[in-house]
């Protein structure tokens, strides 16, 4: 492994924009599938395969069909397969390990409730409601969080190792899916407001997603509002689809409604931006004069927006032409890097850090500095100065070694 991969890779990070079906295994979900006689569709498996003897550059090609539109209609199958209690336990518990095993060492995962059965092998014994859907979650959170210290103590005194992996600790978001109702919507953010109430620790924010073609920000504004004056911290996807270029561009009313959309999400503040990669030129100026902290996903960006395509799917061609990140990264706008959909983009968070670290010139600094820089927009304030110590001893240690 090259020096600058393993640097990325043994980076403690923080992970603030991953969806939990998004970030399932490919592998648990054809093994789901099979057992559920689910059949998949085709452009969820086909496979680089003409890469893969290349094995370095293999890291950085994803040919894969991850438009916009086709991720959505793989998001439909999920359901389909992750649809009782077992198999969201298992999906929980596994992102929670690809993560850590990653060094991630702070993690933010979204979800928005659903209904499950209880055991698909036995339709009699019911449904597991969307507040036993967070439970579920929240209970294999807690006792993640509790094997991780245990075993962090106990390696750190058995091991002779001087990398131990640092612990991670794992804190839930409650996703509001923009192409429900409103009255959906409604349902998610009460059931975050109660969650709150109960998990305090571990419930610390709402946002909203799912398809940015569908509906609007300010169908679901006072929901989220609500959801500020309990206390829950918010992100809002934004800027996913090309909009007008400012107030006055009246080409089109798609592209006007897309602009008078982010606008009106930039005006509620939200504690942190999702994406925000097509905002018009005059937002984003706005934007550099008072920041909100950005998730940036990069693979996933240039996968969405088809960037790669005219590069044979080379993820460093495609990053090259980001809308945005080159400017974020030399102004020093407060973003961070994530993976969104590690299991529908084939990634994770090294490989993010590595991806963007090539096509922008960064070095190690820059890569610690980015990681550290994101701790100031975890929603878990408490955590912040733990984690900016826990951070900067490895990272220390790591340039050390290196
Ligand atoms: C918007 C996205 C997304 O909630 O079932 N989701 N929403 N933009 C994206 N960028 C590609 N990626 C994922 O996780 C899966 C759901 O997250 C949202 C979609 O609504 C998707 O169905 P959960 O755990």
């Amino acid at each position: 492994m090259e020096s600058l991969h393993r640097f990325c890779k043994h980076l403690p990070k923080i992970e603030l924009h991953a969806h939990l079906n998004g970030s399932i295994r490919e592998s648990t979900l054809v093994e789901l599938a099979r057992e559920r006689s689910v059949s998949l569709p085709a452009k969820l498996l086909q496979h680089e395969a003409e890469h893969h003897d290349a094995d370095r550059d293999a890291l950085f090609f994803n040919t894969k069909p991850r438009s916009l539109e086709e991720c959505f209609e793989i998001f439909s199958y999920i359901p389909k397969c992750v649809d009782d209690v077992a198999a969201l336990k298992r999906i929980t518990r596994e992102v929670l390990e690809d993560f850590a095993n990653d060094n991630v060492v702070y993690l933010e995962l979204r979800t928005g409730p659903k209904v499950l059965l209880m055991d698909h092998c036995a339709p009699e014994m019911g449904s597991c409601s969307k507040k036993q859907y967070l439970q579920t979650i929240l209970s294999i959170m807690s006792l993640f969080e509790n094997q991780e210290k245990d075993r962090h103590n106990h390696d750190m005194s058995s091991s002779t190792e001087k990398l131990v992996r640092l612990p991670m600790t794992p804190r839930l978001i409650v996703s509001v899916d923009r192409s429900g109702t409103v009255e959906q919507a409604q349902e998610n953010i009460n059931l975050a407001i109660q969650m709150v109430a109960l998990y305090p620790d571990h419930v610390v924010g709402v946002e909203l997603g799912g398809n940015p073609t569908r509906n609007d920000f300010r169908r679901f504004e006072p929901l989220f509002q609500k959801a500020r004056d309990h206390g829950l911290l918010i992100s809002i996807h934004c800027g996913e689809v090309p909009s007008a270029t400012d107030e006055f561009d009246t080409s089109d009313t798609t592209l006007k409604k897309a602009y008078e959309e982010a606008s009106a999400v930039l005006q509620f503040r939200p504690d942190r931006l999702g994406h925000a990669l097509l905002l018009p030129n005059d937002l984003m100026n706005k934007l550099m004069q008072q920041p909100i902290p950005i998730e940036c996903c990069p693979t996933s960006n240039v996968m969405t927006l088809e960037l790669a395509l005219h590069h044979g799917g080379n993820l460093i061609g495609g990053l090259k032409m980001h809308p945005q990140l080159q400017k974020w990264i030399e102004r020093k706008y407060p973003f961070s890097i994530n993976t969104d959909d590690s299991g529908i983009f084939c990634t994770n968070l090294t490989k993010e850090y590595l991806l963007v670290a090539k096509v922008f010139g960064l070095h190690e600094n820059d890569l610690a500095d980015i990681a550290i820089r994101a701790v100031d927009h975890i929603f878990d304030k408490p955590k912040r100065d733990a984690l900016i110590d826990l951070m900067a001893n490895r990272i220390e240690k790591l340039k050390n070694q290196s």
